[in-house]
C-alpha cells in the first residue's frame, strides 16, 4: 500500500541516528524527492539514468554535511593540509564507493528495489572517470580515499579533462581508439566553484625594476592569459568520518570571443584564442611510463600547478594572514615530475609576488614540497627544451637558472667532482639544452620517494645516483598500496561476507587483521567456501568475456590473467609466446594431463606505440586460432577483453586464479594490480621486480611463484653482452613459436604482420623475453601440477588473502604522513 510521507517521517524519527541514515523508507522518499525536484521526472516516466542521477544526488547529500563538518574542523583546529598534485586521478565510478563508505548500501538497495529499480543495473550506467592512464593515476585515487580514511586533511589537485583516456575497441583483432566522453550528460558528483578562479600566464617577458635601495624586483608580464576554474568532488573516507576534496581545474578563455573580429566576419579568428585556452583541459595524454613531449603537455603541467599553488597560498593567507608558518601548515606532494614546475612557481609567487628574500623562499619551498618518482625508464624521465621553457615561461627559466647556479656552487664547494656537477645540474647540456624535471623536483623537495623497496634502492644507483651522493638523506621508500574498500569490499562482496562470517569485522577497519584467516587455510570446509566464492566471481567474469568478445569460457578452468597497460617492459609478449608454446605442446600430446586454462589479457596501448599494438593484435590472432581449434578440446582459451578500465578491473581482479606480474626485473617500479589480485586470493607468477619482492616477503615463498632473472642478473647480462639470437637458437620450443608466427600461422591473410615484432626479438630483445623464457615455462608447468591438487592450491590462495593486508594504501598513507608530510593520522 501507499504510505503517506508523514507516516514515513514519523517512522524515521523513531529510529536511532545510526539507523536513520540507512533507513530504506526514508531513503525512498529522498530518492523520490530528488527525482522530482532535481531531475524533473515523474517516477512513471523516469528511465534508468534518471533513477541513477536521483540516487547519486541523495548519496551526495549525505556526504555534504560530513564534508562541511570536516572542512570546518580542519580550519578550526588549524590542521596542516596535504595537497596531492597529480596530472592523473583514475577514480572510476563513485556511486558504489560512496555508498559503501557511508554504509548506505543495504538501505539504498532496498529503497530502490521497493521502487522497482535494480541497483546492479543502474550502477553500470555511471560513466568511469578515466582521468588517468594506469597505475600512477589509480594510485592517486586510492591515496585520496585513504587520506580521508586515516584522517589526513587533504586536497587532490588535477585537471578536469573533457575527454579522459580513449575508449579502446578491438576491430579485426587490432586496437582502435575512440574519444571518451564521460561528461556528456554532466557529472552529478561535482560542484563548480565560480569563486575559485585564477589567471594563468604564458609567454611574454620579465620586467626588472630597481627599488630605492638598489635591490631589484622582477615581474613577469605574460603575453597570454587563461583562466583556471575549480570543480570540486567530495572524497569520502571509510565509515564516512572524514571527507576531503578533489579539486580539478578547467581551462577557460579570459574573454570568450573577440566580438570585433566576429562582427567583421572572421568567425574562426574570433574564437581561436578561446579554443587555444580551452584545449588545455581538453584531453588526457595517453602516455603511460613513456614520453608525451608536446608543447600542450607543458602548458597543462604549468596550468594546473600554478592554479593549485595560487589556491593554496590564497587559502593559507586567508586563514593565517602570514606566510611565516607556511611549512607548518602546508605539505605539497608532487606525483611524478608532471607538477615539477611547482618548484619554480612557488619561488616566483613567494619572491616576486609576496616579496620574500630568495633564501627564505627557498627554505620554505623545500620544506613544503616533496616528490614521488614512479619509473626508472629513461624514455619516461621528463626533460623540456630550454628554449621552449624560456619562450613559454621566461621568469621560471630565470628562476631555474638561479636555483641551478646556487646548487652547482654548493656542490662544488662541498668538493664534488666535475663529473658529479654535470649530472646533478638542472640542465642537460648534451645535444640541445634541456631542463631535467627529475633533478628540479629532487632539488626542490625535502623528501624524494620511490614506490617499492627495490625501486627506491635502484633510484640511488641509477637516475639519482649523483644527487643521492650529494643529498644522502633525501631518498626514502614508500611502498605502494591499494584501498581495500574498493578492491576487496566493493569488488569482492562475496569474499567480504565470507571473511566477516569467519573472522569478524575487524579487518574492515584494519586490513592487517586479515591475518586471523591464516588458520582457516588448513580447514577444508572453509576452503570449500572460499573456492565457491572464487567460482562465483569467475562465472561473473565468464559472462563479461562472452558479452564483450563472444568467446565462451569454462569457469572451472584456471583463470590466468594479465591486465595492465600494454608495454614491452611488462612483457605481455612473453606470456603470449609461452601460450603459443603450450598450444603446440597440447596439440603434440593432446591426452597428457593438462590443466585447463583460460588466458585473459586486457590493456590499452599508447596510440603511437606500434610494438605494443602489435602485441595486442597477436594476442587476438592467437585467440582466434586457438579458440576455434577442436584439437585443444577446450584445454586452452585465449581472450583479450577490450577497453580495460577501473570498472572492468573490479570484475576481473576477484576472478583470477593466477596473476601475471612478469616484467623484466628492475623495470616495474612497483605495480599495484599485483596487490589487488593477491587480496582476492590469486596466486602470483612473477619476477623479482617492484612490489613482487615485498609480496614474496609477506606471503612466503611457498605461496608465490617467483621465476627468472633478478635485477642484478639483468644488469650483469647487459654488461656482459646479451645475444638473443644464440639464446633463441638454444630453445627449440621458442624458436618453433617465433618461426610459426613469422610464417603467418596466426595471420594467414597477412603473413608479414608480425615481422617487426619477431625481428626485434631475434635482433635485440631489449626486455630479455628469450632469456627468461625457459624459467617462465617451467614455472607455468609447476602451476599446472599445483592446479591438479586443488586443496593445495586453495590453501595457498587463502594464505594470499590472509597475508596481503600490509598492502593497504592506508598503511602507505600513514608512512607518508609520518615521514614526509609531518601530519598526524587517526
Ligand atoms: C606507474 C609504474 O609503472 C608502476 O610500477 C607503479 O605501480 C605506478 O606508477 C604507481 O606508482 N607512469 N606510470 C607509472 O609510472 C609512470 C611514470
Amino acid at each position: 500500500g501507499v504510505t503517506s510521507a508523514m507516516d514515513l517521517n514519523q517512522a524515521w524519527a523513531d529510529l536511532k541516528p545510526a539507523e536513520r541514515e540507512n533507513d530504506p523508507a526514508h531513503l525512498k522518499t529522498e530518492i523520490l524527492a530528488k527525482l522530482a525536484y532535481a531531475v524533473g521526472k515523474d517516477p512513471v516516466v523516469a528511465n534508468s539514468s534518471d533513477w541513477l542521477t536521483a540516487t547519486i544526488l541523495v548519496v551526495r547529500d549525505h556526504i555534504v554535511d560530513r564534508w562541511m563538518a570536516s572542512t570546518r574542523e580542519n580550519y578550526r583546529a588549524e590542521k596542516k593540509r596535504v595537497y596531492y598534485l597529480s596530472l592523473e586521478f583514475l577514480i572510476g565510478r563513485l556511486f558504489r564507493d560512496a555508498m559503501n563508505n557511508l554504509e548506505l548500501t543495504s538501505g539504498i538497495t532496498q529503497a530502490l528495489s521497493e521502487l522497482d529499480v535494480d541497483i546492479d543495473f543502474i550502477r553500470e550506467l555511471e560513466p568511469d572517470a578515466a582521468l588517468g592512464n594506469g597505475g600512477l593515476g589509480r594510485l592517486a585515487a586510492c591515496f585520496m580515499e585513504s587520506m580521508a580514511t586515516v584522517g589526513v586533511p587533504a586536497y587532490g589537485y588535477g585537471i578536469r579533462y573533457d575527454n579522459g583516456l580513449f575508449r579502446q575497441a578491438i576491430e579485426d583483432g587490432a586496437q582502435v581508439e575512440y574519444p571518451e566522453n564521460w561528461l556528456a550528460f554532466g557529472d552529478p558528483w561535482e560542484f563548480p566553484r565560480r569563486e575559485a578562479a585564477y589567471t594563468i600566464g604564458f609567454g611574454g617577458s620579465v620586467e626588472v625594476t630597481k627599488d630605492w635601495d638598489g635591490a631589484t624586483t622582477s615581474s613577469w608580464k605574460p603575453q597570454e592569459t587563461v583562466m583556471a576554474t575549480a570543480y570540486d568532488t567530495p572524497v569520502v573516507g571509510w565509515r564516512g568520518e572524514k571527507v576531503n576534496t578533489l579539486r580539478l581545474w578547467r581551462a577557460r578563455p579570459t574573454s570568450p570571443i573577440k566580438l570585433d573580429l566576429f562582427n567583421s566576419g572572421d568567425h574562426m579568428g574570433a574564437l581561436s584564442e578561446s579554443n587555444r585556452a580551452k584545449s588545455i583541459s581538453r584531453v588526457l595524454y595517453p602516455a603511460d611510463s613513456s614520453e608525451a613531449g608536446q608543447e600542450l603537455r607543458l602548458r597543462q603541467e604549468f596550468f594546473f600547478t600554478s592554479a593549485s599553488l595560487q589556491d593554496i597560498l590564497r587559502r593559507h593567507l586567508q586563514q593565517y594572514d602570514t606566510l611565516d608558518n607556511l611549512a607548518d601548515k602546508v605539505a605539497v606532494q608532487m606525483n611524478d615530475t608532471h607538477p615539477a614546475l611547482a618548484v619554480a612557481e612557488l619561488m616566483r609567487l613567494l619572491v616576486d609576488q609576496h616579496n620574500l628574500k630568495w633564501d627564505e623562499a627557498w627554505t620554505k619551498t623545500q620544506a613544503v614540497l616533496s616528490y614521488t618518482n614512479h619509473t626508472l625508464l629513461p624514455e619516461a624521465l621528463e626533460t623540456w627544451p630550454v628554449n621552449l621553457v624560456e619562450r613559454m615561461l621566461p621568469r621560471h627559466m630565470q628562476i631555474i637558472y638561479t636555483i641551478n647556479a646556487r646548487l652547482l656552487t654548493d656542490v662544488k664547494t662541498a668538493g664534488h667532482s666535475e663529473e658529479i656537477l654535470e649530472k646533478v645540474s638542472l640542465i642537460d647540456e648534451h645535444g640541445g639544452r634541456r631542463v631535467r624535471m627529475g633533478n628540479l623536483s629532487f632539488v626542490g623537495a625535502h623528501k624524494v620517494n620511490g614506490v617499492a623497496g627495490l625501486h627506491s634502492d635502484l633510484m640511488k644507483v641509477t637516475v639519482f645516483k649523483e644527487l643521492h651522493q650529494v643529498f644522502p638523506d633525501r631518498i626514502t621508500n614508500k611502498t605502494n598500496g591499494v584501498t581495500p574498500r574498493r578492491w576487496l569490499m566493493q569488488a569482492n562482496p562475496g569474499l567480504t561476507q565470507l571473511l566477516r562470517d569467519t573472522i569478524g569485522d575487524g579487518f574492515m577497519d584494519n586490513t592487517e587483521k586479515l591475518r586471523d584467516l591464516e588458520p582457516f587455510a588448513q580447514n577444508p570446509a572453509f576452503r570449500a567456501k572460499f573456492a565457491a566464492v572464487k567460482l562465483e566471481n569467475k562465472t561473473r567474469l565468464a559472462h563479461l568475456i562472452h558479452e564483450r568478445t563472444g568467446v565462451k569460457v569454462d569457469p572451472t578452468a584456471m583463470f590466468d590473467i594479465q591486465v595492465k597497460r600494454m608495454h614491452e617492459y611488462k612483457r605481455q609478449h612473453l606470456n603470449i609466446l609461452e601460450t603459443i608454446a603450450l598450444y603446440n605442446a597440447i596439440r603434440a600430446n593432446p591426452h597428457k594431463n593438462w590443466a585447463p586454462r583460460v588466458k585473459v589479457f586486457a590493456g590499452k596501448a599508447a596510440a603511437s606505440y606500434w610494438q605494443a599494438k602489435s602485441i595486442i593484435r597477436l594476442i587476438n590472432d592467437v585467440g582466434n586460432v586457438v579458440n576455434n581449434d577442436s584439437a585443444v578440446r577446450d584445454l586452452l582459451k585465449v581472450v583479450f577483453i577490450p577497453n580495460y578500465n577501473v570498472s572492468a578491473a573490479e570484475v576481473i581482479m576477484p576472478a583470477a586464479d593466477l596473476s601475471e606480474q612478469i616484467s623484466t626485473a628492475g623495470l616495474e617500479a612497483s605495480g599495484t594490480g599485483n596487490m589487488k589480485f593477491g587480496l582476492s586470493g590469486a596466486l602470483t607468477i612473477g619476477t623479482l621486480d617492484g612490489a613482487n619482492v615485498e609480496m614474496l616477503e609477506h606471503v612466503g615463498a611457498d605461496n608465490i611463484k617467483i621465476f627468472g632473472m633478478t635485477a642484478q642478473e639483468v644488469e650483469a647480462l647487459r654488461i656482459k653482452g646479451y645475444n638473443p639470437r644464440a639464446t633463441i637458437e638454444g630453445i627449440p620450443a621458442l624458436k618453433e613459436v617465433l618461426d610459426g608466427i613469422a610464417s603467418g600461422i596466426f595471420s594467414p591473410s597477412d603473413k608479414n604482420r608480425y615481422a617487426g615484432l619477431v625481428d626485434s626479438l631475434w635482433n635485440s630483445d631489449h626486455f630479455l623475453v628469450a632469456a627468461d623464457f625457459e624459467a617462465y615455462t617451467a614455472a607455468q608447468r609447476e602451476m599446472d601440477a599445483l592446479w591438479h591438487d586443488q586443496d593445495a592450491w586453495m590453501t595457498k590462495a587463502v594464505l594470499n588473502t590472509a597475508r596481503m593486508g600490509w598492502f593497504s594504501s592506508d598503511r602507505t598513507i600513514r608512512e607518508y604522513a609520518q615521514e614526509i608530510w609531518n601530519v598526524p593520522t587517526v
